[in-house]
């Protein structure tokens, strides 16, 4: 039942007409003259609010983003009007009919040259292109002057798509009896969305309703709030009928929330052993046209910067960092959220310096991972590694995939054979950080907790309603697993309710592999709560001391006898006169939840990967996959399983398939399935898994969270690879994805290298 799904008495469909060029002014948007009443522009609307969007920082600029352009445009695919029509294809012919001039001005497309003087503005009253710049810098800087040896290199993650299965959508209508709006809403948090429509459109909260069906996907993507879904809703309230609108794949690829699209020039120092002194360097981020509400993608620079140390022990960082506008589709969280940029980064770092050295990537890894017994670890960017054995788990990647095969392989092969390589990515997977680490980050909404409401039927049977939203995950089954856990009865009989602001309580949706935790440890705490009462009411109808008895399978059972859960419910919810004197009736209980220290547990593994690539055409095929991995303790393995799986699905996107490449007029070059490469079930090698378990120490049940960590290590091991395979040359492969083009390119550039080397010395 997803948002597409939702049938309502007289429904009619928006399509938007969307600008055509990437940066320009808005001169006008002529509606047809027999249709003017169907078409919304800008100018239809005096009482919308435009959000602030991004952190609560003074440094960072505003880019307000108004629900339908006003005045500029600033990226091919902005929404200029809404035209509402019976079917959507109706709608699109009468897009077609708007006329829109537009005044077109100089694109900027490049986030490093969109810094240089002179670069044309996206917005006239900033100084610059930046929405915010910064210099993280931490530990003993002198070594970067002092250090004995050094390496310089480039390296850039380009821009995707979050490309999630089902796509946008939102129908809304205005609830006359109820005197509410009502929005079904494809998005990975209903609650703090209604925050910010509530303020767009005007309204108290208690007059909006935000309900999220099935949601077949986000990917971080669907945890903003987009003016598209803002225009929808205040549509809505104008033309007294429901009205909807679907994304379709063209509109999510060219115009939904783009990710990745980092660019590192950085600087790594270290010792002739290998020892890793410190990096340094310039990372700019291309954040695109407009920061979304709420929190933009500010987060994206200075964690990429705060995760360039990794897993390794160093003593200097010093980052400049630049989040940039451009016109270009804004940018958002997507799953990993700037670390697969980092790892990509370090992790390639490594491997050059390595080949540098001429030491075994294995072992310059071994030589420099923070060890299980320097635990807890902070590292130079002030990150504090909880709990975890690195080396064993570089170890264990290692010998699933057995280097010494793979060296022999490549010893024994002939010219012309296809050349195969082995890549390691090591990485850390921050989840569960609240309080401490949103209100550093001057998040507009801090994350600190979430909630869960746990009751009791009278027949005995279980409801529990949570604020996170599962669009994937598998929450219905690993939070009923917690509540059975504590609650003595089996996970069948207990529901998990989610998605509607109206029947759930607040909750900050589910994003950063959070849910686990915040979500997990607020149902585990409140029915450990409804246990409690149970058991005293159980002792009371067992006319036995509460401290004589005990819960197991559904019953409060004493030396003398026993009481089935559904007699006490009975008790609590319609015969008050059982229950112990002075005891409230019902058997419900609402928690919150944050765990003892907020500033996050970090979970961690290896991706070792064998590819096999082939000289004459640059095309890279994956011949072994093996990951070990630790979130601490599991509480489902096979969901464990599947986000890791999953997570390396799209991580092998990021690495070798996806991209929005731009031209220097702005215009996207994938907007369709046909130019835009995602990696099918043929492309996605089955993953050898290993699982190791360190419990967090300040979280329930010692969990820690798992849903990005996947996602983040495969662009790294991927390109280490293919450098391995081309180690005898020393071909560098800096760049995502890897495409046939660029591989082919890199790999005949190095060997044209080798070969004027080889004709010098001769
Ligand atoms: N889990 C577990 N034991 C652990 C850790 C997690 O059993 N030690 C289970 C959890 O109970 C949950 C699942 O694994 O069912 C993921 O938990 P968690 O790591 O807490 O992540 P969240 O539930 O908060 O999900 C968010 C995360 C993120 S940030 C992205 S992006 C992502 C991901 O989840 N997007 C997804 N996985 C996705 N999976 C699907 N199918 N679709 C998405 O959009």
């Amino acid at each position: 039942m997803f948002v597409a799904d939702v049938r309502l008495p007289g429904l009619q469909d928006i399509a938007f007409v969307r600008s055509g060029v990437a940066h320009g002014r808005l001169l006008s948007v002529n509606k047809p003259a027999d249709d003017r009443e169907r078409v919304f522009t800008i100018d239809d609307f005096d009482d919308l609010n435009v959000l602030e969007a991004g952190p609560e920082l003074e440094a960072f600029r505003q880019s307000p983003y108004p629900a339908l352009a006003s005045g500029k445009v600033r990226y091919v695919g902005q929404a200029i009007a809404a035209c509402v029509a019976t079917t959507r294809a109706r709608a699109e012919d009468l897009a077609e009919r708007v006329e829109v001039e537009i005044d077109e001005l100089p694109a900027v497309v490049d986030a490093v040259a969109a810094m240089q003087p002179g670069s044309p503005r996206l917005f006239e009253n900033w100084a610059d292109n930046a929405f915010i710049a910064r210099t993280i810098s931490a530990g003993d800087l002198n070594l970067f002057s002092a250090s004995p040896m050094r390496l310089k290199r480039r390296f850039r993650m380009n821009r995707h798509a979050t490309v999630s299965l089902e796509i946008r959508g939102v129908v809304a209508h205005w609830d006359a009896r109820l005197e509410e709006l009502v929005v079904h809403l494809s998005t990975q948090g209903g609650h703090v969305m209604r925050l910010g429509l509530a303020r767009a459109l005007g309204l108290p909260e208690n007059q909006v309703r935000v309900i999220a069906p099935d949601v077949g996907g986000g990917f971080g993507g669907k945890n903003r709030l987009l003016p598209e879904e803002i225009a929808v809703c205040a549509i809505a309230l104008k033309v007294g009928h429901p009205v909807r609108w679907i994304e379709d794949r063209r509109e999510h690829l060219l115009a939904s929330v783009h990710c990745r699209d980092h660019h590192y020039d950085l600087t790594v120092c270290f010792e002739p052993d290998g020892t890793l002194l410190g990096i340094e360097g310039d990372v700019h981020i291309d954040a695109g046209a407009y920061a979304l509400w709420p929190t933009g993608s500010f987060m994206e620079a200075s964690m990429a910067a705060g995760n360039l140390p990794g897993p390794y022990r160093m003593k200097a960082l010093r980052v400049n960092t630049f989040t940039v506008a451009t016109n270009k589709a804004p940018m958002g969280p997507y799953r990993g959220v700037a670390r697969p940029g980092a790892c990509f980064a370090i992790e390639r770092m490594v491997d050059e310096v390595a080949q540098h050295l001429g030491i075994e990537p294995y072992e310059m890894r071994k030589r420099n991972l923070v060890k299980r017994t320097e635990m807890p670890y902070v590292t130079v960017a002030g990150l504090k590694l909880d709990t975890g054995d690195y080396h064993d788990s570089l170890d264990t990647a290692a010998k699933m995939i057995d280097i010494s095969a793979i060296r022999r392989r490549q010893k024994e092969r002939k010219p012309g054979e296809p050349r195969v390589g082995i890549g390691f990515a090591v990485y850390t997977e921050q989840s569960g950080h609240g309080v401490v680490e949103w209100s550093k980050r001057k998040s507009r909404v801090v994350p600190g907790y979430e909630s869960a409401n746990v009751r009791m039927l009278p027949d005995g049977s279980v409801n529990i309603s949570v604020g996170v939203q599962n669009h994937g995950q598998g929450h219905e089954t690993t939070l009923a697993q917690i509540a059975a856990h504590e609650l003595g009865i089996d996970p069948s009989q207990i529901r998990i309710r989610y998605g509607d602001t109206a029947t759930t309580p607040f909750g900050f949706g589910t994003f950063a592999s959070r849910s686990i935790v915040f979500a997990g440890g607020a149902v585990g705490v409140t029915s450990r709560r409804l246990a409690e009462k149970i058991r005293l009411i159980g002792a009371h109808l067992l006319q036995a001391a509460p401290e004589s008895v005990r819960i197991e399978n559904g019953a409060v059972l004493s030396d003398s006898g026993s009481v089935g859960f559904g007699e006490i419910a009975r008790a609590a919810n319609i015969r008050q006169e059982m229950l112990p004197e002075g005891m409230e009736p019902l058997l419900e209980f609402t928690g919150t939840y944050e765990p003892k220290e907020s500033a996050g547990v970090f979970s961690y593994g290896t991706h070792a990967v064998v590819v096999e690539v082939d000289e004459a055409t640059g095309g890279v095929k994956i011949l072994d996959y093996a990951v070990s991995e630790d979130c601490g303790t599991m509480i489902n393995p096979m969901i464990v399983d599947g986000q890791v799986q999953g997570g390396i699905s799209q991580g092998i996107g990021t690495g070798l398939y996806e991209e929005i490449p731009f031209n220097a007029d702005g215009q996207p070059l994938a907007t369709t399935f046909g130019e835009y490469m995602m990696p099918c079930a043929t492309e996605i090698p089955t993953v050898r898994i290993a699982h190791s378990v360190t419990p967090a120490l300040v979280t329930e049940y010692g969990v820690k969270g798992v849903g990005e960590g996947g996602a983040i290590a495969p662009p790294a091991a991927l390109a280490n690879a293919v450098a391995d395979a081309f180690r005898d040359c020393k071909a560098s492969f800096n760049e995502t994805p890897l495409t046939p083009r660029r591989v082919w390119e890199a790999a005949q550039a190095a060997m044209t290298r080798m070969e004027a080397a080889a004709e010098t010395r001769a």
